[in-house]
């Protein structure tokens, strides 16, 4: 019975914990997913956006942006244009609530992404990407994985 206690209540802890990829975990995922190469994005890319955006935590809650809308999860997708959290105007480009992008199941944050750097901006979409990743060398996002 005791066990049993412990052991719901480390998988309701564990259930509450944001879920913070490795670099090598979320490196594999990704590409698994058909990421390296997308629309021309190499694997680094990705990681190193997904570094600066979140720190690779898949429950990542950006602060309200000048426009009042906010970036969710591990690639910080915005309210004001791709998801819907019911908090002002959206255009809802990859139809989904935004809490979609707030859980550790990243394979839909992965979709919108792709449908996000399908349009001309590409990835200058994500700031912090043009700003830390963008015309970098960027072998050291992929040093060391398995992949
Ligand atoms: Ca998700």
């Amino acid at each position: 019975m005791k066990a049993l206690v412990l052991a719901l209540l480390f998988l309701f802890i564990a259930a509450n914990e944001a879920k913070v990829f490795q670099k090598c975990e979320l490196a594999s995922l990704l590409k698994r997913n058909g990421m390296d190469g997308y629309s021309g994005v190499k694997l680094g890319d990705w990681i190193c956006m997904a570094y600066h955006k979140s720190r690779y935590n898949s429950r990542a809650v950006g602060p309200p942006n000048t426009d009042g809308s906010r970036d969710y999860g591990i690639f910080q997708i915005n309210s004001r244009y791709w998801c819907n959290n019911n908090q002002g105007p959206t255009t809802n480009g990859c139809n989904k609530p935004c809490s979609a992008f707030i859980n550790d199941d990243i394979t839909d944050d992965i979709v919108c992404a792709k449908r996000i750097v399908r349009d001309p901006q590409g990835m200058n979409a994500w700031v912090g990407w043009k700003n830390n990743c963008k015309d970098r060398n960027l072998s050291k996002w992929t040093r060391g994985c398995n992949l």
